[in-house]
């Protein structure tokens, strides 16, 4: 009672004194919020510790997810190892070690998404309700009727079909150049796979859908802009306005629908062949009613466009750590030469989750984590964490750097690229692991993709390593001095690859 009436005595000094100055309104803001959302220990002892909230935007995107890498050491040596953050006026909890991570995340199948991501009405026109931001029944029902293409028993079947699509992907970048050419880490990863994810869900796809698919790439691009952009379209009403960002959303989804539909009468003329494409299961489910069209049609795209940037992202760092060193590359090389020799061997080889190349793959997430923030999720309960009663439905978020390279399980070499790290001792034993490795989410409720993704990554590396060597270069063929803390990709490196002679 005294500490709330000490606050509004400090609110009404602050009004007084601060109004004067450019930053009143975070000062401001900083002791509304605090009062609005007091979050104590279980002795009522001590607040939270929270970051001061500044003006309009708290800490949330750019300071969280821009500059989400040098903020997590900041905040974190700072603010101790559990805080509290602002995006926008919505208070988020930042949990940095695997005992916290676990008490919340264990039933991640119950939580709460934020409503359209915090981003706004125009984000909920677009992703609103696909299967990532969706919660409770409306969850399980999609999830259910979206899943059974990307279990691990299916994505086994994909891998022949995946391996062809590498092959021809690098045919098309080498084309004029095979004994010697260049990657660009970003350009030239993106599409193959959304190719290949196509092929997954629809079916072996005609030429001319594929060319109409490829065209609605640039439409999906400029809103999702957009959306980044933020601004008026944050709210519903201005779905009315006769904003460039409006058109473009209603001739983006209406491409989108038209497409998906004309893709689905496309498998269905194959279904008398013995081909059943995944998206025809679907469809079936919007018909009876277990999931609506929309929800379906958003889903579609978040598997499409909206993860494929985290997908890229991911596929250049495992292909800039390999060709950064010679030792991982050499490895990889030999493992190459004897699990690839025939078909069968070969599936075993890109499903495994044990060898040397899937730990080259789970090292490069380790310390380049798709993102330094989890999105935000709520439990539905109240929990304790630490020392503090933490309310139902506050709003937690994963520190990934935090647990990737700074939780003493990954000491003291944790900010080494040593994918060997995978086959010794305490990390061996997936259980040690689970809660201290940020990379596909925690608990019951994680990414849908992840094994069509690794075997996406997987194929294609196999298929570069195996038939060239590959090194960092600049754009114009000079050498590139690697430095391991290069955290972004600079626009200019390249990976050379040089075609390998047989010895
Ligand atoms: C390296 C690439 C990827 C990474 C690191 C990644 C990671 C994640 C993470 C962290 C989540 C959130 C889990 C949570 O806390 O709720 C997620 C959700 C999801 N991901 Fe991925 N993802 C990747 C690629 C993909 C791809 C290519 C697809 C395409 C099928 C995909 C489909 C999904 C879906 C549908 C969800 C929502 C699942 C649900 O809420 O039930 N992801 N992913
Ligand atoms: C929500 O926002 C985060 C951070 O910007 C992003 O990584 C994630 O892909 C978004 N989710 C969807 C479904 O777009
Ligand atoms: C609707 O169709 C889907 C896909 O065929 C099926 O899994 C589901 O059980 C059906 N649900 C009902 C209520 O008929
Ligand atoms: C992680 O690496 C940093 C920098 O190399 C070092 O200061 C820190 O002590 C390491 N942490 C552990 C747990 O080894
Ligand atoms: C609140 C806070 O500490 N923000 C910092 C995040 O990181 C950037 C870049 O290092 C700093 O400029 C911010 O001050």
């Amino acid at each position: 009672m005294y500490s709330a009436i000490a606050f509004l005595a400090a609110i009404a000094a602050s009004i007084v004194f601060l109004t004067r100055r450019y930053n009143a309104l975070s000062h401001l803001s900083t002791a509304y919020l605090h009062l609005r959302y007091p979050i104590k220990s279980a002795d009522g002892k001590e607040g939270l510790p929270t970051l001061p909230f500044n003006w309009p935007n708290g800490q949330g995107n750019i300071e969280k997810y821009l500059r989400g890498r040098e903020n997590s050491t900041k905040w974190g040596s700072q603010y101790g190892s559990i805080y509290r953050i602002w995006s926008g006026f919505h208070g988020e909890i930042i949990l940095t070690t695997p005992n916290d991570i676990e008490t919340v995340f264990r039933d991640s199948h119950t939580h709460l998404k934020a409503n359209a991501n915090d981003s706004g009405h125009y984000m909920y026109q677009l992703l609103g309700i696909c299967l990532g931001l969706v919660s409770g029944q409306e969850w399980r029902s999609l999830r259910k009727a979206t899943e059974a293409p990307f279990t691990r028993t299916a994505t086994t079947t994909y891998v022949e079909g995946m391996m062809n699509h590498a092959k021809l992907h690098i045919a098309s970048l080498c084309e004029t150049k095979p004994e010697k050419w260049q990657l660009r880490p970003y350009a030239d990863l993106r599409i193959y796979p959304f190719l290949a994810l196509a092929d997954i869900l629809y079916g072996t796809i005609s030429s001319e859908l594929k060319a109409r698919l490829l065209e609605i790439i640039p439409g999906r691009d400029s809103v999702f802009a957009h959306m980044m952009m933020g601004g008026v379209t944050r709210y519903p009403w201005a779905k009315y306005l006769p904003l460039k960002a409006n058109r473009e959303m209603r001739q983006f989804k209406q491409a989108w629908a038209r497409w998906n539909d004309d893709a689905h009468a496309e498998a269905m003329n194959k279904v008398e062949k013995g081909e059943c494409a995944p998206i025809i299961v679907m469809y079936q489910a919007v018909a009876n009613g277990s999931i609506s069209r929309e929800a379906l049609l958003q889903t579609l795209d978040e598997m499409l466009f909206a993860n494929l940037d985290v997908s890229i992202g991911a596929l250049a760092w495992s292909f800039v750590f390999i060709a950064a060193y010679p030792h991982v590359q050499a490895r990889l090389l030999s493992e190459l030469k004897t699990a690839l020799v025939d078909p069968e061997s070969t599936e075993t080889y890109l499903m495994s989750q044990s060898n040397y190349l899937h730990h080259i793959l789970l090292e490069g997430s380790r310390l380049r984590p798709v993102a330094a923030f989890s999105v935000a999720q709520a439990c539905p309960t109240q929990r304790q964490v630490g020392t503090y009663n933490l309310p139902a439905g506050s709003k937690f978020v994963v520190d990934a750097h935090a647990l990737n390279v700074r939780d003493p399980l990954w000491g003291p070499d944790n900010t080494t690229f040593r994918p060997e790290r995978w086959a010794e001792g305490g990390v061996k034993r997936a259980k040690d692991v689970r809660y201290c490795y940020w990379r596909f989410g925690f608990g019951p409720r994680v990414c849908l993709g992840k094994y069509v993704v690794d075997l996406m990554m997987k194929a294609l590396i196999v298929q570069v390593v195996r038939g060239w060597e590959v090194k960092l270069e600049d754009e114009k063929g000079g050498a590139w001095v690697w430095e391991e803390d290069t955290w972004a990709l600079p626009p200019e490196l390249r990976i050379a690859c040089e075609k390998r002679r047989e010895r």
